[in-house]
């Protein structure tokens, strides 16, 4: 049996990734191809506890203190979800990944870019291809608006981190070419799908 292929959507806040992973999955399963798509942080109970105490507001973590937490849950995700479904044939669609620690805790957050590498290396899975949803950090408030739920604390930092994150993914895209399609998000959710899909299939050679 082939082994799934694992697919990572990155981005700053509100760039559209839920929206364009939800519509991804819904592509393999018109074309009755396996997927399975989760959620960094999350994807299972434990990280799902995680998640809580990452975004929680009232919690202020150190830049290392919240790199390992990241990598903690993502410990969890990659062995008891990612993996196992990605050896059984199913291909994983995942809503943030390693690259989002390099750009929110490294880029963003000034944490060591060096330590952070390392900790994705340990937990060891890389993605077969990223799409990195590139949004003006000044375009996010609306669509944050639109969504409609309470800010978490990422959603309070400043503007000025948000510009770093934004320049972190895209100098991520930049010096890996094979592995990310830095995608311009501040367009039509159907123009963006078009070029998700034109990229899964020309990456991939998945026929969707
Ligand atoms: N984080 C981290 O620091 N380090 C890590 O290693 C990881 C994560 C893994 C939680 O992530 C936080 O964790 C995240 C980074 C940090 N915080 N921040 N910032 P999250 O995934 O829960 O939060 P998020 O990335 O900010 O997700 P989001 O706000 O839900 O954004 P999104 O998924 O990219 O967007 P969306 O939900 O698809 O769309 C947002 C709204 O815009 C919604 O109303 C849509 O209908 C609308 N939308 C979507 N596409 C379009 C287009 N093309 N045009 C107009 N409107 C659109």
């Amino acid at each position: 049996m082939a082994r799934g292929r694992f697919i990572t959507l990155e981005g700053g806040e509100g760039a559209g990734k839920s929206t364009q992973a939800r519509r991804l999955a819904a592509a393999f399963a018109a074309a009755k191809l396996p997927v399975l798509a989760t959620r960094e942080p999350g994807g299972t109970p434990e990280a799902e506890r995680v998640r809580a105490l990452l975004l929680d507001p009232g919690l202020a973590w150190t830049p290392l203190a919240e790199t390992l937490l990241h990598g903690a849950a993502r410990a969890e995700h990659v062995a008891r979800v990612i993996r196992p479904a990605l050896d059984a044939g199913t291909h994983v669609i995942c809503d943030r990944f390693a690259d989002s620690t390099l750009a929110y805790q490294g880029y963003g957050l000034g944490g060591d870019h060096g330590a952070i590498v390392t900790l994705a290396g340990l937990i060891g899975l890389r993605p077969d291809l990223t799409l990195v949803l590139d949004l003006p950090p000044e375009e996010s408030p609306a669509r944050l608006a639109a969504r409609g739920a309470g800010a978490d604390r990422y959603e309070r930092l400043g503007a000025a981190f948000f510009a770093r994150v934004r320049d972190g993914f895209r100098a991520i895209a930049g010096a890996e070419p094979a592995r990310c399609v830095l995608i311009p998000a501040a367009d039509d959710e159907t123009r963006i799908e078009a070029r998700i899909l034109d990229a899964v299939r020309a990456r991939l050679g998945i026929s969707l």
